[in-house]
């Protein structure tokens, strides 16, 4: 039931690591976007869908509160901000997974070697979750950035932040010692999505499902 003026309203990342996959998708799907730099807010011009570019750490809140409908997010934002929103469909793109390192060379065995130790994070809820699943108890220092650099300047004996290569941990002198979560880019969605907008929607994940196909 497509209905004149109503439109799927879609939230991405403006600018960072998932901007450009997530409006090359679109493309993909064969959907334009008239994508004026520095502007909040882009509608396509050949499907009812409205975008909105937004920091990936707002994205769950705005799609739970309805603001947007949707949204692209990596899982590692998601499952940290535990907001109550419907995952939909894996993207394939921003792949990472989130890991502890210690400094190289320390030993470690499993997660009982943290006890008691100070581990710098920018995702203090996913690791409070991961030490206590092992029963564990240690001490989080939440930083939001640069958390590579903790153990050098006597901040953390360990870290918990995103690798994809490892070289970010190389350069530091850090060794990946436990992946905690394995992450992508996904589809989010509010849970009380009117029917107008879930048969939008049904048609877009119609496409993405298709271009994934395609590219296997
Ligand atoms: O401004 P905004 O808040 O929107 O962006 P941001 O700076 O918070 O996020 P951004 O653009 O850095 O990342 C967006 C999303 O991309 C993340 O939430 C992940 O889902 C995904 N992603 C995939 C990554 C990485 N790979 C990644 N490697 N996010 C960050 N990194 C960083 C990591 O934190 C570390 O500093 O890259 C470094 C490690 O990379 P390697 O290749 O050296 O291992
Ligand atoms: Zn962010």
């Amino acid at each position: 039931p497509e209905r004149p003026g109503i439109k799927l309203k879609l939230a991405i990342q403006k600018s960072g690591r998932l901007h450009d996959d997530s409006m090359r998708l679109l493309k993909e799907c064969g959907i334009d976007i008239s994508n004026g730099v520095n502007k909040l807010k882009s509608e396509a011009t050949n499907f009812p869908l409205e975008v909105f570019f937004l920091r990936d750490d707002d994205i769950p809140q705005y799609v739970e509160d309805a603001v947007a409908d949707i949204g692209f997010v990596g899982e590692n934002v998601v499952y940290e901000k535990k907001k109550k929103v419907d995952v939909t469909e894996q993207l394939g793109f921003g792949k990472c997974r989130l890991s502890i390192a210690v400094p190289k060379g320390e030993s470690y065995t499993d997660a009982t070697s943290l006890r008691g130790k100070r581990i710098a994070t920018s995702y203090p809820v996913l690791v409070q979750d991961f030490l206590d699943k092992n029963n564990v108890q240690a001490e989080i220092h939440e930083i939001s950035g640069s958390v590579e650099i903790a153990p050098g300047i006597g901040l953390a004996n360990a870290i918990c932040d995103l690798v994809s290569s490892g070289s970010t941990l190389f350069m530091n002198g850090l060794q990946e010692v436990e992946s905690i979560l394995k992450s992508q880019a996904i589809l989010i969605k509010n849970q009380d999505l009117g029917p107008v907008q879930q048969a939008i929607l049904d048609k877009l994940l119609f496409r993405i499902q298709s271009v994934k196909k395609a590219k296997n």
